[in-house]
């Protein structure tokens, strides 16, 4: 076997190990896999990892211009939930979109002032199919509008479907400014996958490339 050989061989090992021991801990992390700061907009940041995902982190670092929006996979509409409940210290608001970036459910903070740590959590009520939808995080006063104005209505604090004159329409936007500190968060989920099941195909490749040069080797 030649040194080049090994030399893919190993990188190949060493890399799927490493992302599969990322991804074994079923978390995406904004920095740490996403690579810094999630965009406002869908698609965001384009989840990738194997089996279940169950914990989102990250970071408003400017509530007055940052929301982050993820990309993920609902599995198990009727088992699935979102929430920054025990996970956040910081006043959040949660949305999610379909895959036309149309409304489905939010929860959120208060609007007009500093809140006291608002947690929301979003559950399977308005989910109407597995597949892919975008998940936001804000925090108050931070809204999600369409060209027609904002797509839920403030009033009231409980999860509900888009009832805002701005529902009809994709989101495009958000409202500023936010309030409050910088913070972390992080979102709990079930029923929810990666968008992209990347490292079981890099798996497949692994296991390939092995075959491939044990069978160079025995020649
Ligand atoms: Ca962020
Ligand atoms: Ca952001």
């Amino acid at each position: 076997m030649q040194r080049s050989q090994w030399s893919c061989l190993l990188s190949t090992v060493v890399f799927t190990g490493l992302f599969s021991s990322i991804a074994s801990a079923q978390l995406w992390d904004e920095s740490l896999q996403g690579g810094g700061d999630a965009p406002a907009l869908p698609p965001g940041q384009i989840t990738a990892g194997q089996g279940p995902l169950l914990t989102i982190s990250g970071t408003i670092s400017n509530p007055d211009s940052d929301p982050d929006v993820y990309c993920i996979r609902i599995t198990d509409p009727a088992s699935f939930s979102a929430t920054t409940v025990g996970s956040a210290a910081v006043d959040l608001s949660l949305w999610l979109f379909d895959s036309a970036m149309l409304g489905v459910s939010h929860d959120g903070a208060i609007d007009s002032s500093p809140g006291t740590g608002y947690q929301a959590s979003l559950s399977s009520a308005f989910v109407p199919a597995p597949g892919i939808y975008f998940l936001a995080v804000s925090r108050g006063g931070v809204d999600a509008v369409s060209t027609g104005g904002e797509i839920w209505a403030d009033l009231p604090f409980v999860e509900r479907a888009p009832d805002g004159p701005g529902a009809p329409g994709p989101v495009v936007g958000w409202t500023f400014p936010g309030y409050g500190a910088p913070g972390a968060y992080a979102i709990q989920l079930s029923g929810a996958a990666y968008h992209v099941p990347e490292p079981a195909s890099l798996t497949l490749i692994t296991v390939g490339m092995i075959g491939l040069l044990a069978r160079r080797f025995r020649r």
